[in-house]
């Protein structure tokens, strides 16, 4: 196309919208064989071309053609030209579709958001983009940041649920179909936190929509991850008369103390646990000594709280509700514990206020007036379920996406401060139980739990990983994944504020693969649970082939 140093813009620019009309052979007589097919999406019927589809009505909004190099400088500089679609799936789910005009792979992918969604998190499948994949992001229904778009909205809640993903999926498809003249030959699901929420939800109760399914870190109780896990936390670190108990100073005490007992359990004396869940460690035991200086050991309030940190969310008659932490992660406690901040600042629960517009959105207690410290762990998990089931993934029967021919993979990191991975572990075993035993659940569905690793990505570990081959390999070429390569990135990432009107954090470029080499120090495999990864005694323990599997748990 001529001027590609501008993106295209066939809506909403005089001189150029009101030329683009259907049947006018003239409009697009000038223009080169991509950008009259990018633009014939828009101009025909109106945009309502995608009006019937069913339970599905779609309107397309605007398209553009967006010459190679991206729109976000050096964060998708290798992004190749591509077809954007913007539309709305009524009543209000937005959706934002990518296809690349040239050496498209014939493929389509749809990337998962984050949080409460809200935003187009398009660069999370700018990985897929670069390979040559449609990809499509949903806002999950709504725009903007937080949670105050489920207050007293049950359509709201039901498309942030599951309509939107479905929907989205279904639109796509038929816009993709529309645009090459030919149906995506695979359609695969990418996604972490509520991104794995989605493609959990997906597995279960829309199996068709995907023929491949790659699963992070999900949601698994979305009104009660953060009563139980984060707010738990807090409360349980917070003296009678507001004080922080457990303080930032003393993480390392706890952390080495964890390190000293466990870190060669892996058969390596390197500062990382491959398997925390065997570590038994006991805090009571860092408790202070007569004649101890007290910086290197702890009150026994504090270690109470670090147990309590463990063992997990329990209501006043010491009953499990939720798992907790696993030894080995207390580094990342600083990041997301506010009373351990350096600033000493303490947590407000502003920044989880969905536990009171979505969960608890009735009563005086609701919510904008929701506070952290209302939330009753013997009253209140009964009024989360009555909702909670439309959002949780937590059906292990995954028969329908099984007898499909689909493929799962799930990954959870280790040292994950917002979900536990015990959440992942508990729903394997599930999966097992009722998809014909773990053999043949292996058949389809596979868990990695990546030691060290925080929520999604990065971890003093290594979270970064090709989850993407390794999905194609299964599906394309029945290639199951024996293990993944977990890389310890080094290098900054690189990132771009976002526009005001996109909302969501900086616009950050996601490894592409193979990574570069030096991009990281070390790269480990990690087994499908339940086999986790020892030492093998010899080699550069930065490499690979330097580690080998463990006995099964
Ligand atoms: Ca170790």
């Amino acid at each position: 196309m001529s001027g590609a140093s501008q993106s295209q813009v066939f809506s909403g620019i005089p001189g150029i919208a009101p030329d683009m009309t259907p049947g006018d052979p003239a409009a697009f007589a000038n223009m080169g064989k991509e950008e009259a097919a990018c633009a014939r999406l828009f101009t025909r019927q109106s945009g309502e071309a995608f009006a019937h589809i069913p339970d599905t009505p779609t309107l397309i909004n605007s398209v553009r053609l967006i010459p190679a190099g991206g729109t976000h400088g050096a964060a998708d500089d290798d992004l190749p030209e591509f077809c954007r679609v913007e539309g709305v799936i009524a009543p209000t789910i937005g959706f934002l579709l990518r296809m690349p005009t040239k050496n498209w792979n014939g493929k389509f992918m749809m990337g998962g958001c984050g949080g409460p969604c809200g935003n187009y998190l398009e660069d999370r499948v700018d990985p897929a983009l670069v390979r040559g994949y449609a990809v499509v992001n949903t806002d999950m229904g709504h725009k903007g940041t937080g949670w105050l778009f489920g207050f007293n909205n049950l359509q709201g809640q039901i498309d942030f649920a599951y309509r939107a993903t479905h929907l989205t999926a279904k639109a796509a498809k038929e816009i993709v179909a529309a645009f090459y003249g030919t149906r995506a030959s695979r359609n695969y699901f990418m996604g972490c936190s509520t991104g794995g929420r989605q493609a959990m939800i997906s597995a279960q109760r829309f199996p068709n929509d995907f023929d491949g399914i790659i699963a992070g870190a999900p949601v698994y109780d979305e009104l009660g991850d953060s009563p139980y896990f984060i707010e738990y936390n807090l409360r349980a670190n917070t003296a009678p008369d507001g004080s922080t108990i457990l303080t930032k100073d003393k993480i390392d005490v706890l952390h080495n103390a964890v390190l000293k007992q466990c870190d060669g359990l892996d058969g390596l004396n390197d500062g990382l646990l491959m398997d925390p869940l065997q570590c038994n460690f006991n805090p009571a035991t860092l408790v202070c000594k007569p004649g101890q200086d007290p910086a290197q050991c702890l009150s026994p309030a504090q270690a109470d709280v670090a147990q309590k940190f463990r063992d997990g969310a329990r209501n006043s008659k010491g009953e499990t509700i939720y798992w907790g932490i696993p030894w080995g992660a207390e580094k990342g406690w600083v990041n997301y514990f506010g009373w351990v901040s350096p600033t000493g600042q303490q947590y407000t629960g502003s920044g989880y206020a969905i536990t009171g517009y979505l969960g608890l959105s009735s009563g005086a207690t609701g919510g904008p007036n929701y506070k952290v410290a209302d939330f009753d762990y013997d009253r209140d998990p009964d009024r989360l379920n009555l909702v909670g089931d439309i959002y949780n993934p937590l059906n292990p029967d995954l028969s329908r996406f099984k007898a499909r021919g689909g493929k799962l993979i799930l990954f959870h990191g280790t040292d994950d401060n917002n979900i536990p991975v015990e959440a992942s572990i508990d729903y394997f075993r599930k999966a097992t139980l009722v998809n014909g035993g773990e053999a043949e659940t292996r058949r389809f569905f596979r868990l990695f739990t990546p030691p060290a690793m925080d929520h999604c990505r990065g971890g003093l570990g290594g979270g970064d990983a090709d989850w993407i081959t390794l999905l194609e390999n299964w599906v394309e070429k029945g290639e199951a994944p024996d293990q993944v390569i977990m890389h310890h990135v080094t290098t900054p990432a690189i990132s771009v504020p976002r526009a005001t009107e996109d909302y969501g954090g900086p616009y950050a470029k996601m490894a592409r693969y193979p990574l570069q080499p030096g991009s990281y120090d070390r790269a480990r495999p990690v087994y499908p649970w339940p086999v986790s990864t020892r030492y093998s005694g010899k080699g550069d323990p930065a490499l690979p082939g330097s580690w080998v599997p463990a006995k099964p748990r």
